[in-house]
């Protein structure tokens, strides 16, 4: 089965989680946007009755364009549930986000959600997290920023875009990857990183997610609780 057909299966699959009158935020990337047309589709057909919460702007035209009502974090009380996508899933439910360049607001909807679920094609699914890390830096210092992660080892590299120039997150900040081997401790790399001044959040998220919904081949959905 190939992996958008994951993504496919998984997406709906999540969707089936959200229930009327909920505030849901809404994450971005691929397998999400299986989510965003499911949910569009109960809208459009069950007249599903739901509050959006944008992790992007690119979400919110997305979703809006689908019928679901879109919304910052803060025009809400609260948010009933998140559903994200992730870059890796390790085995002990750590995950690096970010590689679509939102980990900052996604990170921000999480952790004011009352239920995270993240949704995946099988093969975010790994051991340990091993691919590159996504950190968004202010501009301000950031080439100076830049040299401090070379000279810890960190091997950086600047996200730029299709012209070279660096990628502007929603929040007009840059994107700096690290590259290592394997990260062992996400916990104590990422309490490393937020204390370097500069660094406006990392891509390691830990102690968040409730429900992790996996396409696998032949059609099987796994659910991790
Ligand atoms: C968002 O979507 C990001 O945190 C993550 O980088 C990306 C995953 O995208 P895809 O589903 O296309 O692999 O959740």
């Amino acid at each position: 089965m190939s992996q958008d057909l994951q993504k496919i299966i998984a997406g709906r699959r999540a969707a089936e989680f959200v229930q009327n009158d909920m505030v849901v935020g809404i994450g971005s990337g691929s397998t999400i946007a299986h989510v965003i047309n499911a949910l569009g589709e109960r809208v459009a057909n069950e007249n599903l009755n739901i509050v959006g919460v944008a992790t992007s702007e690119k979400t919110r035209r997305n979703a809006a364009q689908l019928g679901i009502p879109m919304h910052n974090v803060d025009d809400v009380d609260k948010i009933d549930l998140t559903i994200d996508g992730a870059d890796q899933i390790a085995d002990d439910f750590s995950a690096i986000k970010g590689g679509g360049a939102a980990l900052l607001w996604e990170k921000i909807v999480a952790f004011n959600s009352r239920e995270n679920i993240w949704v995946v094609d099988a093969s975010k699914r790994v051991p340990k997290l091993n691919q590159y890390l996504p950190v968004e830096v202010i501009p301000y210092g950031s080439d100076q920023l830049f040299k401090r992660f070379k000279s810890g080892g960190f091997h950086p590299t600047w996200r730029l875009d299709q012209n070279g120039n660096p990628v502007r997150t929603d929040s007009a900040n840059f994107l700096i990857d690290l590259h290592l081997p394997i990260i062992e401790s996400p916990r104590l790399l990422g309490d490393e990183l937020i204390k370097m001044v500069g660094v406006v959040e990392h891509g390691l998220f830990t102690d968040v997610v409730d429900r992790v919904i996996i396409g696998n081949e032949n059609n099987v959905v796994d659910i991790l609780e």
